[in-house]
C-alpha cells in the first residue's frame, strides 16, 4: 500500500514536470507581434502611445484640439483688387480670422505697423489667445482684414478654406495654408491635444 501511493506520488510529480516543461515552451504572445509608432507589447496586446491606436497601433487617434502656436504670414496682396493702397499711402495693417462654418472662433491681434508690400518680411503671431480646433475632422476658414479706423471699416484682404488634420497625415509639426492662385498664405505650428 505504501510503495503503491510513492508510485503515485511520482507519477503525479512527473506530470507535473511534465506539464511545467510544455508550460516553459509555450510561445511569448509578443514574439510574433509587431506594436508600431513606438507601442509596447504587454501579453500579446499592443499599448499604444496617446497619438495611435488600433491592434498594432497603426491608425492614429484624432486629437480633441488642434492648437495654432504660431502663425506666420507668408503671403498677402500688395493691393486692393482695383490697385490702390490699403491704406491712403502705404501697406496694411493685418490681422487674421478662423471661422467653422459661419462661427467666428477666433479673432488675432492687429499686426501693429503698415505692412511693406515690397517686402520679403514674413509677419509672425505667436497670439497670446492662440486658435484652437475642436473638430479637427471639418473644414475651417482664415481670413485676413486689414485694421482701419472709424469712420472706416476694415477691409476683406483674402480667405481660404482649410483642413488642420486628416487621418493619415502623420501629425506634422507644421501645416501650409495655401494655393497658388490665392492672395493669402499661412504657416502655422500645430500642437496637439488627444
Ligand atoms: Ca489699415
Amino acid at each position: 500500500m505504501k510503495t503503491k501511493s510513492y508510485f503515485l506520488y511520482l507519477a503525479l510529480c512527473g506530470f507535473l514536470l511534465l506539464f511545467g516543461a510544455i508550460s516553459c515552451k509555450k510561445e511569448d504572445p509578443c514574439e510574433s507581434k509587431t506594436c508600431l509608432n513606438s507601442g509596447t507589447c504587454d501579453d500579446g496586446t499592443c499599448d499604444c502611445t496617446e497619438r495611435w491606436t488600433g491592434e498594432t497601433c497603426g491608425t492614429q487617434q484624432t486629437p480633441k484640439v488642434i492648437k495654432f502656436t504660431k502663425l506666420v504670414l507668408t503671403k498677402y496682396p500688395a493691393k486692393t483688387t482695383t490697385g490702390g493702397n490699403w491704406d491712403p499711402s502705404d501697406g496694411a495693417d493685418v490681422y487674421m480670422k478662423i471661422f467653422k462654418g459661419t462661427t467666428l472662433i477666433w479673432t488675432g491681434p492687429v499686426f501693429p505697423f503698415p505692412l511693406d508690400p515690397t517686402s520679403s518680411l514674413q509677419p509672425s503671431f505667436s497670439p497670446a489667445t492662440k486658435p484652437e480646433l475642436t473638430s479637427p475632422l471639418d473644414e475651417y476658414v482664415i481670413e485676413l482684414w486689414d485694421k482701419d479706423t472709424a469712420p472706416d471699416t476694415d477691409d476683406y484682404m483674402g480667405g481660404l478654406k482649410f483642413k488642420a488634420y486628416n487621418e493619415t497625415n502623420n501629425f506634422p509639426e507644421k501645416l501650409r495654408i495655401e494655393c497658388s492662385t490665392c492672395s493669402t498664405g499661412y504657416e502655422v505650428d500645430l500642437e496637439y491635444t488627444f
